[in-house]
């Protein structure tokens, strides 16, 4: 049965910047998953660390883990169908060698700074480029697919529509003593983790206009990683997400050149809806 998704949730997707399609993935398929993401966490605090945030992507360990599911999931006919109805046809998620899974850290609660994906700074791209880009649909759509309950990441509704930043938003997003990404690899030893943990609260809910994600095992979160957002992590809330993008050929042209450090121009004509 294809999903049911009715006009006012695509429009509040354009209005909002995100949207969850609430338990797609069928069960069999959350096992399947959760199985290779339990050798997939192992391999993540291996190759870096025990507070390790991602694999990314899981591709790239295809030696040590059995990549059907995740093929599976990019097959999924109803996900397909309503990435579709969202958005175009021409939009493409599950590429293999973009798929990864976001993790619990294994000792100490962090969380990232509040930030967006690409700004005008991180695009290396025109002013005026950048903001063809910014209200361009096939760009910056992003995707978290949890396989277990998860409300790590809070997003701010309608903050993907604006090229400046709000004042307030400018200032909640410098981060105190203790959060932010670069305080990630704190020693467990060192760091009282009950205050650590109310630091990355007290700054996550500092965001102006701020919702937290809820997410259950088994829905699609899609949002627009161009507005603002956060990653709020405590070791003892098991994480498994699966963390990708959706494309359009010509937005994934642009990204995979962006990525390795190019600066691609953005050809708004390209990318018309067909
Ligand atoms: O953990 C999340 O859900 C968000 C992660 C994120 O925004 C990032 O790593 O850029
Ligand atoms: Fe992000």
């Amino acid at each position: 049965m294809p999903y049911a998704l009715r006009d006012a949730d695509v429009a509040n997707y354009y209005k909002e910047g995100y949207i969850v399609f609430r338990q797609i993935l069928p069960t069999a398929l959350i096992r399947d998953l959760r199985r290779e993401c339990e050798k997939a966490l192992r391999i993540a605090r291996r190759v870096s660390g025990a507070q390790a945030q991602r694999l990314q992507p899981v591709q790239q360990y295809a030696d040590e883990l059995d990549l059907r599911p995740f093929k599976d999931y990019a097959d999924l006919p109803p996900l397909r169908a309503a990435i579709a109805a969202l958005l175009t046809p021409r939009h493409v998620y599950g590429h293999a060698d973009v798929c990864g899974v976001l993790f619990e850290p294994e000792h100490v609660p962090w969380c990232t700074d509040w930030h967006r994906d690409i700004t005008l700074e991180s695009s290396r791209l025109p002013a005026e480029d950048f903001q063809e880009l910014l209200l361009d649909w096939n760009f910056s759509n992003q995707i978290n697919c949890p396989l277990y309950d998860d409300a790590c990441t809070w997003f701010v509704p309608g903050s993907h529509l604006r090229p400046q930043n709000l004042p307030g938003e400018s200032a909640a997003a410098k981060q105190p003593a203790g959060v932010g990404w670069a305080t990630r690899n704190a020693d467990a030893t060192a760091v009282d983790l009950v205050e650590r943990e109310r630091a990355c609260l007290n700054y996550t809910q500092g965001m102006p206009g701020a919702v937290q994600l809820r997410l259950h095992a088994g829905d699609f979160c899609l949002y627009r990683s161009l507005g603002w957002h956060i990653g709020n992590y405590v070791p003892y809330m098991k994480r498994a997400t699966l963390h990708d993008k959706v494309f359009t050929p010509e937005y994934e042209v642009w990204w995979r050149q962006w990525i390795k450090g190019g600066s691609p121009r953005w050809e708004k004509k390209a990318t018309a809806a067909v």
